[in-house]
């Protein structure tokens, strides 16, 4: 079949619409025809060239929603019309890593899945006999796309496309890197760094959790507003504050529970451990930086108790928690509605990265 999309053919270019081939679903594939999908700052870091697993040609996206439109063989749970949100963590139940019960990291398509490529090795996508290659598992910036069945999740049926793909990344990231991997709890203090689609996640997961005291710290004087609106209670301006660590440390009489990096930047990294309360404070990373960056501490901050970790969507495990996600949001818990700032047509797909880049928008989101 063919199917729209706005296709990567080079690193730093911007994306082009054209109309490609898709290949049905194989056995233990779905067919999905995406209702809408968010930009998200990944798919920035993979069209810049710096992601070590970019790879051009290819469908960037992966924060998308849509309906099962065909089955292959051997699939079982789920079926033809069911909503779903594709999956970059799928969850087989079924490798060492699902039966672990200790990370949402499936192994199971892993490989493939970094080389952009379906578990059986090819690609389902191609242009004029070329082949263009998947992303993240999930290719959302195509009005279709083929997609293992362990890699989707099915959710109810009255929740909105256009708000619910955001469940696909970034909501399901900041909330479940506090509710799952910081497991915060009533009355603690929490420190975001970058308020941007994951961290104003992060915020409203913290209010949900309990936090008494939320700190948002940014560059842009326009993210206070949008942090109090989901619960932070102080803001640190970064560019006027001289020493970031020195004033957090000060405001919470010691420093933070937990702090959460939500920018990819690895000096703010260092400041997001070292704001933390010696003894106990944890500090985890889910900004994603480029392939030889890397982190510096003393190590001096971890014998002294503060701990450092790490969280890739959220801790969620995708086909179970993913549907809970929807539900809080349904049922009012969350917010989503007003990060969606941006709702775009295909064609102006470019327009959107354009907008999370200069730090206008908080989610753009592509309407099919
Ligand atoms: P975004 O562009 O919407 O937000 C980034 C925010 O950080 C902006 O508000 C910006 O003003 C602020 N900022 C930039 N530099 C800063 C600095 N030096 N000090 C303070 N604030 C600063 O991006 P996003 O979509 O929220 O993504 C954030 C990061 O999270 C990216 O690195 C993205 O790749 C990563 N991410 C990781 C996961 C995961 O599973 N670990 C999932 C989604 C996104
Ligand atoms: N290919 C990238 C990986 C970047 C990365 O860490 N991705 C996160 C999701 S970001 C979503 O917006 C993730 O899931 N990581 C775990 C994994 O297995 O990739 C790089 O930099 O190498
Ligand atoms: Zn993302």
């Amino acid at each position: 079949m063919k199917t729209r999309a706005a296709v990567a053919f080079e690193a730093k270019q911007p994306l082009e619409i054209v109309e490609l081939d898709l290949d049905g679903p194989e056995d233990g594939e779905v067919l999905v025809e995406l209702m809408a999908t968010g930009i998200c700052h990944t798919d920035a870091y993979t069209l810049s060239g710096k992601d070590p697993e970019g790879i051009f040609p290819s469908v960037l996206g992966h924060e998308g929603c849509g309906v099962v439109r065909e089955v292959g063989k051997g699939v079982t749970s789920v079926a033809e019309g069911d909503h779903v949100i594709p999956l970059y963590t799928p969850e087989c139940r079924q490798c060492a890593m699902c039966l672990s019960g200790k990370t949402n990291l499936c192994s199971a398509i892993r490989e493939t899945q970094g080389k952009g490529l379906m578990p059986d090795g090819t690609s389902r996508f191609s242009y004029n006999g070329r082949t263009i290659h998947h992303y993240m598992g999930t290719s959302t910036f195509s009005n279709f796309t083929v997609l293992p069945e362990i890699a989707v999740a099915k959710i109810r049926e009255d929740a909105p496309f256009d708000t619910t793909c955001y469940v696909g990344c970034g909501v399901t990231t900041g909330v479940g890197a506090v509710v799952n991997t910081a497991d915060v709890r009533p009355g603690d203090t929490v420190a975001v760094f970058g308020l941007g689609g994951i961290g104003l996640n992060v915020i409203q997961g913290a209010r949900l959790a309990g936090a008494d005291t939320i700190i948002g710290v940014d560059l842009n004087p326009d993210r206070e507003e949008w942090g109090r609106r989901f619960g932070m209670t102080h803001f640190v301006n970064a560019r006027e504050t001289g020493d970031v660590v020195a004033a957090i440390v000060e405001m919470t009489g010691g420093g933070v529970d937990y702090s959460f990096e939500c920018i990819g930047n690895t000096d703010v990294m260092r400041q997001a451990l070292e704001c933390c309360h010696k003894g106990w404070g944890t500090s985890v990373i889910i900004g994603v930086a480029e392939a030889g960056a890397t982190i510096e501490t003393r190590p001096f901050q971890l014998v002294t108790g503060r701990n450092w970790r790490g969280t890739a969507f959220g801790g969620a495990r995708g086909r179970t928690d993913v549907p809970k996600i929807v539900d809080w949001y349904m049922d009012k818990k969350i917010e989503i509605d007003p990060l969606i700032t941006h709702r775009l047509s295909l064609e102006e797909i470019n327009k959107g990265f354009e907008l999370m880049e200069s730090g206008e928008s908080i989610r753009g989101v592509v309407i099919y």
